[in-house]
C-alpha cells in the first residue's frame, strides 16, 4: 500500500512538473500600468512615476506570496527583456524589490519612454507576464 501511495505521488509531481512552466502565475485580469505621468505628457526632471497595479498585490522581493510581486521600470528600453529570466536591474531597468509603488527619476531633457514590468519574489516576470504600455514622455 505504501508503494502504492508514493508511486501515485510520483505521478502526481511529475504530471505538475510538466504542465507548469517554473513561473509563478499571475492573477488572471490583473494589469500593471503607469499611473502617471500619462503618455505624450511634458515633464520636468525629477520626474515622479507612479505604478499601478490591479488584480494583484505587491509584495517585496524575496517574499513567497501567491498573486503578488514587485514593480521593475524599463526606461527607455526599445525591446523586452527576455520574460522567462530573472529581470536584471542596470540603469534602464530598476528594481523596486522593497515594494515601492513610485520612484523620482533623473532624466535628461528630451523623449523618454517608461515600462513597467511586476515579477514575483526571484525577479521572474509571471507565467503570464504583467507589461504595461510603453509610453513616451517629453522633458523639459
Ligand atoms: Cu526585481
Amino acid at each position: 500500500m505504501k508503494k502504492l501511495i508514493l508511486s501515485f505521488l510520483l505521478v502526481a509531481c511529475s504530471g505538475s512538473a510538466i504542465a507548469d512552466s517554473g513561473l509563478s502565475s499571475s492573477a488572471p485580469g490583473s494589469k500593471v500600468y503607469v499611473i502617471s505621468p500619462q503618455g505624450g505628457e511634458t515633464v520636468s526632471s525629477p520626474v515622479l512615476v507612479r505604478f499601478g497595479l490591479s488584480g494583484m498585490g505587491v509584495a517585496p522581493s524575496g517574499v513567497v506570496r501567491v498573486n503578488t510581486g514587485h514593480h521593475h521600470l524599463l526606461i527607455d528600453m526599445k525591446v523586452l527583456p527576455d520574460l522567462k529570466q530573472p529581470l536584471v536591474g542596470s540603469d534602464n531597468l530598476r528594481h523596486f524589490g522593497k515594494g515601492q509603488t513610485e520612484a523620482e527619476l533623473m532624466l535628461s531633457p528630451g523623449e523618454h519612454t517608461l515600462q513597467l514590468v511586476l515579477a514575483d519574489h526571484a525577479h521572474t516576470p509571471h507565467s503570464s507576464p504583467l507589461v504595461s504600455e510603453r509610453i513616451t514622455i517629453h522633458v523639459k
